[in-house]
């Protein structure tokens, strides 16, 4: 087993893998930019290295700078996290050539799935459905027009080097296609230096369940169940929960063994997770595989107790899974809300600053992977995730019941974040009665706006304005806060004086 690793990441995900590694009884390296000096990852951890300036390219995203900040601080092995360099093949080589294990897939399978197109020929030939359509990338107009009526309209452009909907268009008839097909092409080229586009079958407003996978580095494989990912704003997943509605338990035995089947194609070694589209007529159609630990992982570990971090620490460092398909056994339900430092009443644009003051939510099956803390400087060059809120409860009703409490509790002063956003979302009818789908949030909350004035406030954060402001605060415009904030022993959440 290791005796140090280097968490090559920052905010909460870095706070995860460094508790995780002191549970263990592993030494912790943090490698931090100069904007996150004081971050909290940088303290929890028992060795930290600046990398350097604030933006990405020469901090976090410096393959250079963390392996030589491992080699100077003597760690074995780099957990990655998620974004940055975490499915970066190049990245993961470059550790293997210095001799450190790179806490994930090995480079070969990161580069066979990284590819659209490939991926879904690989998964064609281990008997994964994938959604009808185009084997090879092209931009032959003529063949893109005949391929387009093999598929049969309404066909959906997507970029072979494509994700997260970049360079993605709806194509209903013939006549739009040429100028969907440029368009996407030139916007792939711009996202990802690859104009490479392909045609498949448009599914209408599909839901998006992906299945967990962890493969040990001795041929063994599990997957552990499915996680219900559609409610995103423009690609962005903001609330995911397991199990899904969708899945009936033949449909989640199918899914789950094509996963197995996908990450097995591609000599796949850590966790993984295999997106599908689920149409609805209860199809599931393979989608891509994320060569990383994702950020919704707690859902999978709050149904299943296992810990998916801890896992992949012990795969990497060559211990068998020493878990059977036939002990993943999934309990109750779990929610989680990403909260984010943006407004939602302002297009969602990031808040970055200073939280003056943050009050996590706590109780019963409540769990928070946050990476803030009162008086946490929330740089603008990073991702505007500040953590996750999780709940867990025996049925979805429960857990939603939970997790509006949960967020009704959520105090941050100072940023903007997008829980008013969230708690309406959780308190919906639709979402209530498990009318998911990717477009559920276009559908029910595009023109969303706050609660009127006088409801918003939660006691706390009047009682900690006051505290630190030393009397009645007039919040900022567009803050989320009430009018009554401005007087906050007058009106105090749920009770008035
Ligand atoms: C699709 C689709 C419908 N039909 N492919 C969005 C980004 C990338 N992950 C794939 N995406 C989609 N691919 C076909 N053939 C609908 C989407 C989609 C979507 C998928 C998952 C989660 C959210 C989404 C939001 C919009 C569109």
């Amino acid at each position: 087993m290791f005796s140090k690793v280097l968490v090559a990441n920052r905010g909460e995900i870095a706070c995860r893998v460094i508790r995780c590694l002191k549970e263990m009884g592993i030494s912790s390296v943090a490698v931090y930019s100069e904007a996150d000096s004081r971050a909290l990852h940088v303290r929890l951890a028992d060795v930290a290295a600046l990398l350097g300036p604030a933006e990405p390219a020469s901090s976090y995203l410096d393959a250079e700078k963390i392996i030589a900040a491992a080699r100077d601080t003597g760690a074995e092995a780099i957990h990655p996290g998620y974004g940055f360099l975490s499915e970066n093949a190049g990245f993961a080589e470059a550790c293997q050539k210095a001799g450190l294990t790179f806490i994930g897939p090995p480079a070969s399978a990161i580069r066979a799935l990284g590819r659209k197109t490939a991926a879904r020929r690989l998964m064609m030939q281990a008997g994964v459905p994938v959604i009808p359509g185009m084997e090879r990338p092209s931009s032959d107009l003529g063949l893109l027009t005949r391929e387009a009526a093999r598929i049969g309209y309404p066909v959906l452009v997507k970029a072979t080097a494509g994700g997260g909907g970049k360079g993605m268009r709806v194509v209903a008839t013939e006549s739009d296609l040429a100028e969907a097909a440029k368009t996407a092409e030139a916007e792939a080229k711009a996202a990802f230096n690859d104009g490479g586009i392909y045609l498949e079958k448009y599914l209408d407003r599909p839901r998006h369940v992906e299945i967990q996978v962890l493969c040990d580095r001795h041929g063994n494989a599990v997957h552990l169940l499915e996680r219900e990912c559609s409610i995103q704003r423009r690609h962005q997943k903001i609330v995911e929960e397991s199990p899904s509605l969708a899945l009936t338990p033949e449909l989640r035995e199918e899914m789950g063994r094509a996963a197995v089947a996908a990450a097995r194609s591609a000599g796949y070694e850590n966790a993984g997770t295999v997106e599908f589209l689920v149409d609805r007529n209860g199809g599931f159609y393979f989608l891509e595989v994320n060569t990383r630990l994702q950020v919704e992982h707690p859902v999978t570990e709050m149904v299943t107790g296992v810990d998916l971090v801890r896992r992949q620490v012990e795969i990497a460092a060559g211990l068998p899974l020493n878990l059977r398909q036939e002990d993943v056994r999934g309990r109750g339900h779990a929610i989680e809300c990403r909260i984010c430092g943006e407004d939602p009443e302002n297009s969602f644009y990031p808040c970055p600053g200073t939280v003056l003051f943050v009050h996590e939510p706590t109780g019963p099956f409540i769990r928070n992977d946050s990476g803030i803390f009162s008086g946490a400087t929330v740089p603008v060059e990073y991702d505007p995730l500040l953590g996750k809120l999780i709940v867990w409860a025996e049925d979805r009703a429960g857990a939603i019941a939970r997790m509006r409490r949960a967020l009704s509790d959520y105090a941050v002063l100072g940023i903007t974040t997008i829980i008013p956003f969230l708690s309406d979302v959780l308190a919906s009818e639709p979402f209530a009665r498990g009318e998911l789908h990717t477009g559920f949030i276009e559908e029910h909350f595009s023109g969303w706006k706050p609660a009127p004035p006088g409801t918003d406030v939660t006691a706390l954060a009047a009682y900690a304005a006051d505290e630190l402001f030393g009397g009645p605060v007039k919040p900022s415009p567009g803050a989320g806060y009430s009018e009554a904030f401005a007087s906050p022993w007058r009106t105090l959440g749920g009770f008035r004086l």
